[in-house]
This record gives C-alpha cells, sequence and structure tokens, in this order.
C-alpha cells in the first residue's frame, strides 16, 4: 500500500510539472503572401530558466547572416511583416544582441540565423528574458511577430546609422505570429 502511495505521488508530480510547461511555435512566411518557410518552436518549462527556441526556416538567402528578432505588433495573415513594428522592448532600452544584459538588449532582441548554402538556417537557442503565458505578462511574447530580416543584425551599440534601434538589419523578410501549440 505504500508502495502504490509513492508511486501515485511520483505520478502526480510528472503531470504537475507538465501542467506547467506551454509550447509555442511560429509558422513563417514570406513577407506579404502565403509561401510555406518553415516553423520555429519556442518551449517553456520550469522558470526562470528561460525559454528554448528550436526549428528550421528555408527558401532564405544562401550562406547570409540574418537579423532575428520579435517585433511589437501583431500581424495579421496576408504576413506582411513591416507591420510589426519596432522591436518587442517592453523595459524601452536600446538594441543589442543576446548575450547583453536586460539594461542593454530590447527583449526581442534574438541576434542573427546563419543559412546555409541551401538558404536554410536552422535555429537553436535558449533565451533567459523572454517568457510565455501569464508567467511574467510584461515579458511575454505570445501574440507578437517573429522576424526573419535581410540584413545582418550588427548587434547595436556601435553608434552607425540605426544600430540603436534596428541592428541595422534592414527590411523583415519572412515572419510568422507566435502562437500556442
Ligand atoms: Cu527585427
Amino acid at each position: 500500500m505504500k508502495d502504490i502511495f509513492v508511486v501515485a505521488i511520483f505520478i502526480f508530480a510528472l503531470i504537475n510539472t507538465a501542467d506547467q510547461s506551454i509550447h509555442a511555435n511560429a509558422q513563417m512566411y514570406l513577407s506579404g503572401t502565403n509561401d510555406y518557410m518553415g516553423e520555429v518552436n519556442f518551449y517553456m518549462e520550469e522558470q526562470p530558466f528561460g525559454v528554448v527556441i528550436s526549428g528550421s526556416v528555408n527558401r532564405l538567402r544562401p550562406s547570409s547572416v540574418l537579423g532575428f528578432h520579435i517585433h511589437s505588433k501583431p500581424i495579421d495573415d496576408s504576413h506582411n511583416c513591416t507591420a510589426g513594428g519596432a522591436h518587442f522592448n517592453p523595459y524601452n532600452v536600446s538594441h543589442g544582441m543576446p548575450r547583453d544584459p536586460i539594461t542593454q538588449r530590447h527583449i526581442g532582441d534574438l541576434g542573427n540565423i546563419q543559412t546555409d548554402e541551401t538558404g536554410r538556417a536552422y535555429v537553436g537557442l535558449v533565451d533567459h528574458y523572454m517568457s510565455l503565458g501569464t508567467y511574467n505578462n510584461l515579458t511575454d511574447v505570445l501574440g507578437l511577430p517573429l522576424m526573419i530580416h535581410n540584413l545582418t543584425d550588427d548587434g547595436g551599440h556601435t553608434g552607425k546609422g540605426q544600430s540603436n534601434t534596428t541592428g541595422n538589419a534592414g527590411t523583415p523578410i519572412a515572419c510568422g505570429t507566435i502562437r500556442l501549440g
């Protein structure tokens, strides 16, 4: 009887842990079209560990380093990426890189992705500042658009052009809304 009780506690603990995890994904499209390019998954389990971001996106410019951000305004099903506005920046700080302290990067600053010679980019990173859902309403990225730009994000802080706001990453060329699922 005691063994059954221990097993029951263990199973309850497992289910309870699973309940706290949140899965989301962004289906990525070429800007202004319904041309599908790939999927990026977001996974948050126990906080404050962070959000695991993984996936792959195809049909990008081959052998390129391209800016990768979450922007601040929801987009609709026309996938007009420029409608996504500025970077998601709830703390109103300057642009930076994922490795920078929270006072020197936007929550939406995810750096760059690298494409291979076929134009595919694999995404794999853990972000320690963003969140999903009600864990932290300020840093929640659900409903916001994930963007890939046509140029390389310079990392901010260079003082050149729009380095402090956009990283001089140019126009967004692909985007998708981060949704539960
Ligand atoms: Cu951007």
